[in-house]
């Protein structure tokens, strides 16, 4: 497993500017946008700017951050989207899921009996 940090990822892009995103959150450690291929309504990405390539390597400082505003976020997005619950979803690595090499947490709202989208 490697542990080493591609800037040209394409979240990386996102946080320089050099690709749009619809941001939704955003203050001086953490960026919040809607994910484009989202598996429901309402499926939004919170992404740290401080460059980790997964939970792995994070600092600590980064994922306290981080969850607190993935908190902010799923209260915004279940009155938002008036959803029953809240799917908090984060891959590390190829092997776990990981498919964006710069950490982030997927923030879901739920429906009762609808599945999330392939
Ligand atoms: P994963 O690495 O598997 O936890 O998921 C990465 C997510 O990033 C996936 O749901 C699709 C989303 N995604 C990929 N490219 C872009 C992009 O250019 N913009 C946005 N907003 N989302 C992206």
């Amino acid at each position: 497993m490697s542990a080493t940090y591609d800037t040209d990822n394409i979240f990386a892009k996102i946080l320089r500017g050099e690709i749009p995103c619809h941001r939704v959150y955003e203050d001086d450690a953490t960026i919040a946008f809607m994910d484009v291929m989202p598996q429901a309504d309402g499926h939004v990405l919170v992404v740290p700017k401080t460059p980790s390539r997964n939970l792995l390597d994070a600092d600590p400082a980064t994922l306290t951050g981080l969850i607190q505003v993935v908190q902010k976020v799923a209260k915004a997005a279940q009155q938002a989207f008036e959803a029953d619950g809240i799917s908090i979803m984060q891959f590390n690595e190829a092997a776990g899921g990981q498919s964006v090499f710069h950490l982030h947490v997927h923030v879901i709202p739920r429906h009762e009996g609808q599945p999330l989208k392939p």
